[in-house]
C-alpha cells in the first residue's frame, strides 16, 4: 500500500495525476487528496507562494496553480466513486442480515389503550353469549339516530341528548348529526336480518357535554336479542352473565324501573359494587349498589321498524359506556385520565398488540 503522506509533499502534478488513478483504498485516496489540496498540500503551499512573483509571473502561475487543482479534484472525485462502488459491491456479497435473529427488546413496545382492551372484553363476554359484531356510521341521519328509535321530531327526550347536528348544506335532503348513541347499529339489523339474531354495536359516540363526568366523545356499547318467546327474565339472566364474564366474578344484580323511549318497559341494571362488595363505600355512595346497564323489552313502535312485532319477535336491548365499565373494573377514578395521554397512567394497562421477543 502506498502511504502518501509526506513523500507526495514532493510530488508533482503528472506524479499526482498518475498516482490517484491507482490509489488502493479510499483512505490512501484521501491521503493523496490531503498532501496535494489539504490546508498545507503540495499545491495549496504553491498557491500561497504565488504572492512572492511579479504580477506577470503570478497571472501565469497561478491560472496554471488553478488548472492543476482543478484536475487533481476531478480525478480524486472519480476515483473515489470507483472506490466506493468497489466497497459496495465487497459488503453486499460479504455481509448478511440474520433476519432468524430475535429481535431487540430494548424498544419499548406500545400497548392497547385501555378504552381499546376494554372493548375487546367487552366484545368477547358478549360474542360468549351468542352477540354478533355489527357497525354502524358515527355520522347519522336524524332518522336513523332518533326517529326510528321511538323519538320522532320534537319528543323531549331528544334534549336529554345534547346532539351535534352538522351544518346543512343545499343538496341533503335529510338531517345529519353525530350519533348519540349505537343504536344506529341495531336499527339497520332489524330492517336488514330476519329474527332470530343477537347483535352488539361498540363505538364512538358525541354529546356537547363537558365535565367532570362527561367528555363530548364516549364510547357505548349495545346490544339487541330478538327472537320468539324472549322474556324479561331472559334478558336478566343474559345481562347478569354479560356481567359475570366481563368482570371475571359473579356480583349480584338487581334491577330498577326505568323509562328510555326506545323500550317497554325499560329498566337499569345495578351491580353490588366492585370495590366495596355491598359494604358500601364511596364510589358506590355508601349504597353497595352501581349503576352498570340500562335495559328493556324492544318497543313496539322500534320492533315495526323491521316489521316485527312483539307478540311474535320479542326482543330486549341494553346499552352501557364502555368508559363506566372500563374504570369500575380497572380503578379508574377520573375519565378523562382516558383521554389525556399520560404516558404513565396508560402504561398500566393493556397487553401489547404483538407477543414482545
Ligand atoms: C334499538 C332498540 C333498543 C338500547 C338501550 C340503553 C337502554 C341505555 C345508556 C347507558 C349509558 C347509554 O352510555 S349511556 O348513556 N343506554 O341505558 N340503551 S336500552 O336500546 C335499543 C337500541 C336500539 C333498535
Amino acid at each position: 500500500m502506498i502511504r502518501t503522506q509526506g513523500y507526495t509533499q514532493f510530488m508533482d502534478f503528472s506524479q499526482a495525476q498518475q498516482a490517484i488513478p491507482q490509489a488502493p483504498t479510499l483512505a490512501a485516496l484521501e491521503d493523496l487528496r490531503v498532501s496535494l489540496l489539504g490546508l498545507n498540500g503540495s499545491i495549496t503551499a504553491q498557491l500561497k507562494e504565488l504572492g512572492k512573483l511579479d504580477p506577470e509571473a503570478r497571472k501565469a502561475k497561478g491560472a496554471e496553480l488553478n488548472q492543476q487543482k482543478t484536475a487533481l479534484a476531478e480525478a480524486i472525485a472519480a476515483r473515489k466513486s470507483v472506490l466506493e462502488a468497489a466497497e459496495l459491491e465487497r459488503r453486499l456479497s460479504t455481509e448478511r442480515v440474520d433476519m432468524t435473529l430475535p429481535a431487540s427488546s430494548v424498544l419499548p413496545l406500545g400497548k392497547l389503550h385501555p378504552l381499546s382492551v376494554a372493548m375487546e372484553e367487552i366484545a368477547a363476554a358478549l360474542k360468549a353469549l351468542g352477540f354478533v359484531h355489527a357497525y354502524g356510521p358515527e355520522t347519522e341521519t336524524d332518522d336513523y339516530n332518533f326517529t326510528k328509535l321511538n323519538l320522532p321530531a320534537h319528543h323531549p327526550a331528544r334534549q336529554d341528548q345534547d346532539t351535534f347536528y352538522l351544518t346543512p348544506w343545499a343538496e341533503l335532503k335529510e338531517t345529519y348529526v353525530l350519533r348519540t348513541q349505537t343504536s344506529n347499529v341495531q336499527i339497520r339489523t332489524l330492517e336488514a336480518v330476519a329474527p332470530p339474531f343477537r347483535v352488539m354495536g361498540i363505538g364512538r359516540v358525541f354529546r356537547r357535554d363537558y365535565d367532570l363526568t362527561h367528555t363530548p366523545q364516549f364510547h357505548q356499547v349495545e346490544g339487541m336479542m330478538v327472537e320468539e318467546g324472549t322474556t324479561f327474565a331472559n334478558m336478566a339472566a343474559i345481562l347478569s352473565e354479560f356481567l359475570r364474564r366481563y368482570f371475571g366474578q359473579q356480583f349480584k344484580t338487581r334491577l330498577r324501573p326505568h323509562y328510555f323511549p326506545f323500550t317497554e318497559p325499560g329498566a337499569e341494571v345495578d351491580m353490588e359494587c366492585v370495590f366495596c362488595h355491598g359494604k358500601g363505600c364511596k364510589v358506590c355512595k355508601g349504597t353497595g349498589w352501581l349503576e352498570v346497564l340500562g335495559c328493556g323489552m324492544v318497543h313496539r313502535n322500534v320492533l315495526a321498524v323491521g316489521g316485527l312485532n312483539p307478540e311474535q319477535t320479542p326482543g330486549f336491548a341494553f346499552g352501557a359506556g364502555v368508559e363506566r365499565l372500563a374504570m369500575l373494573k380497572y380503578g379508574v377514578p377520573d375519565l378523562r385520565l382516558f383521554y389525556e395521554s399520560h404516558g404513565q397512567f396508560l402504561r398500566q394497562f393493556g397487553q401489547a398488540p404483538v407477543a414482545a421477543a
